[in-house]
């Protein structure tokens, strides 16, 4: 049997990679591959695994820690795929806010899987609004030092980093970003995508296919600076059956929720990493987020019809401390499910601050 090819899609919060992911399947299954995806969370009740299951994909996921500190949990992911579906080709997405993927994962593999996993290029997804204000000013003011170090030490271990959603822009800020990337991130080729419309994904797949991991020596990182940028993210995991009193247009729903969402965090001057909802009935689903408290609500997905009855689920990666973002949540989720006359059943909720990381593997 030959060695199956593990694709790592990284960055930081909505930047992207399962857009990409999902683009980057229906790409390769369209040319005959067989692939297979693994998610990964801090916690678990994960919109996108749901999302890319949704979209017809086999999914399996590593949830409570990051892929280098449940490193064992991983491989038995890919090891599962690899007996049960025999995957050409594997996707796997990083938690997004985790580094030091070269030292914790990349390594580990080729010390130990050489034979069975051959690893393409790290990728690296970019949101050009982020880029673009690390650009202009050194980092995002809507975040502390410490997550803007995490955002630099991201791009900075690419093979390939994926300068996402340039639907999103003109030809001239293509070029600039681009550029200043490339200037500031000299190890890494940079490509243009967009992930939502299926743009410059052939070209950045035969680069990705027709290469190997580069063989750099891991990046020096500060971990306390890291675990603090983990620290100030509060994580709210959350999941719901939503029972309506007559048939709902639950696409408005969702603007409704996360409006609400947005407003309450805005009023708290709270940072915005990724705030996303997945909503299903039946085999009717949708998916949106908002990925920064200036950012306008973005649908990848609306349900196509009406619906009596919807499970939801709400995750937030958002610059404040966790119990109360779960109040904030709850309150707005209470408000907006009484606006609409619907009953809330069976509620689950974690939130929390990811713990220190500490990687099972780390390999300079
Ligand atoms: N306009 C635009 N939006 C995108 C693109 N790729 C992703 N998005 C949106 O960005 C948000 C975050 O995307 P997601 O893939 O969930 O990010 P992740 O957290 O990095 O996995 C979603 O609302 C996506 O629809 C793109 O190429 N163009
Ligand atoms: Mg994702």
């Amino acid at each position: 049997m030959s060695a199956i090819k593990l694709i790592i899609v990284g960055g930081f919060l909505g930047a992207g990679k399962t857009t990409c992911i999902l683009s980057m399947a229906k790409k390769l299954i369209s040319k005959g591959k067989k692939v297979d995806i693994v998610t990964n969370d801090q916690g678990s009740q994960l919109v996108d695994t749901n999302f890319l299951r949704s979209a017809g994909l086999s999914v399996l996921e590593v949830t409570g820690g990051c892929f280098c500190c449940k490193f064992d949990e991983f491989v038995d992911r890919i090891n599962n795929l690899a007996d049960s579906e025999m995957p050409d080709i594997i996707l796997a997405e990083p938690v997004g806010s985790c580094t030091d993927l070269v030292a914790t994962i990349f390594r580990p593999f080729k010390l130990n899987f050489a034979s069975e996993i051959k690893l393409s290029p790290l990728c690296v997804v970019v949101d050009p609004r982020r880029a673009k204000k690390f650009m202009l000013s050194g980092g995002d003011v809507e975040f502390p030092d410490e997550i803007n170090y995490l955002f630099k030490k991201q791009l900075e271990e690419a093979d390939i980093i994926l300068l996402n959603k340039i639907d999103m822009l003109t030809q001239q800020e293509v070029k600039s970003i681009s550029d200043f990337l490339k200037e500031n991130f000299k190890g890494s080729t940079v490509m243009p995508i967009s992930a939502k419309e299926e743009t410059g994904i052939d070209e950045c797949m035969s680069v990705i296919l027709g290469s190997v991991a580069t063989d750099r020596v891991s990046m020096d990182l500060d971990y306390d600076i890291y675990a603090k940028a983990e620290e100030y993210l509060g994580w709210l995991n959350s999941s719901v059956i939503l029972r309506g009193s007559d048939y709902l247009d639950f696409n408005q729903f969702i603007v409704d929720l996360l409006k609400s969402i947005k407003e309450s965090m805005g009023a708290q001057k709270s940072g915005i990493a990724h705030l996303k909802v997945y909503a299903v009935s039946d085999e009717d689903y949708a998916k949106a987020s908002i990925t920064g408290v200036d950012e306008d609500i973005d649908f990848s997905q609306y349900m196509k019809n009406r619906a009596k009855n919807v499970s939801l689920i709400v995750n937030a990666r958002i610059n404040i401390d966790p119990d109360k973002l779960a109040s904030h949540v709850d309150r707005v989720l209470k408000d907006t499910c009484s606006k609409w006359g619907i009953k809330m059943d069976g509620i689950k909720t974690e939130s929390f601050k990811p713990k220190k990381p500490e990687p099972k593997y780390r390999i300079k």
